[in-house]
């Protein structure tokens, strides 16, 4: 009896599928390296730190708890994604519990390949329409089908391994005394690493055996 090796190569199709097509997932995890980014205070009388249990780890804590930042202008945070490079092609931009004058209204998107200190290229810059509605802090699980939040998308083909998103104007920055945001997801795509490839190989080899054994038995054909 012959058997085809089509099914075999369309199981090796999907397995490489759930490789690649990894566009718009989230590649931040909760407790990744976040580093607070000040901006300029705009002439309001509050510009000290973040308060504690508003701090910069909280703009990717994955619930809806905010980060504030009292430096306004330019304010945001840098993060190093340990999911390794990356390429980002968006950015989902959740509102915070209150003050909706304290939303950013523009943002400015930057990656480096070498950390923290840079050098930064700019990868997209543009107007945000954040929505009015709120929502509410605390250890409430993110989630973009159910919370208030805008979803930006862009052209970018290269990959850094830090990212530096930084917010230049808010919805109202004469009534706002900071800027406010309950969560930053940026969304792209993890680069498989040579060595990871290899081990999907190998695991897709261990999967396909039994099933070759299973439906190939005393059939002519060989691997
Ligand atoms: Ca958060
Ligand atoms: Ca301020």
């Amino acid at each position: 009896m012959r058997t085809s090796a089509l099914p075999l190569l369309t199981a090796a199709s999907l397995l490489c599928m759930g490789v690649f097509a990894q566009a718009q997932n989230v590649i931040t995890v909760p407790g990744d390296p976040v580093e607070l980014v000040n901006g300029v205070n705009d002439g309001d009388a509050n510009s000290g730190p973040p308060p504690a249990a508003e701090g910069v780890e909280h703009a990717i804590d994955g619930v809806t708890q905010k980060y504030l930042n009292f430096l306004d202008l330019g304010s945001g945070f840098a993060v190093t994604p340990s999911l390794g490079p990356t390429v980002v092609t968006g950015l989902r931009l959740f509102t915070a519990n209150d003050a909706v004058e304290r939303d950013p209204a523009s943002y400015l998107l930057e990656g480096s390949t070498s950390g923290f200190g840079g050098a930064w290229t700019l990868i997209s810059t543009g107007a945000l329409a954040l929505p009015d509605g709120r929502n509410a802090g605390g250890s409430i699980a993110i989630d973009p089908a159910v919370h208030f939040n805008q979803t930006v998308l862009f052209a970018n083909s290269a990959w850094y391994t830090s990212y530096r998103i930084t917010f230049p104007t808010l919805k109202d920055a004469a009534a706002a005394n900071s800027m406010q945001i309950a969560e930053v997801q940026l969304l792209g795509t993890v680069i498989p690493e040579p060595s990871t490839l290899a081990l999907l190989g190998l695991a897709g080899l261990a999967w396909l055996a039994p099933r070759r054994r299973a439906e190939h038995l005393g059939s002519h054909l060989h691997f």
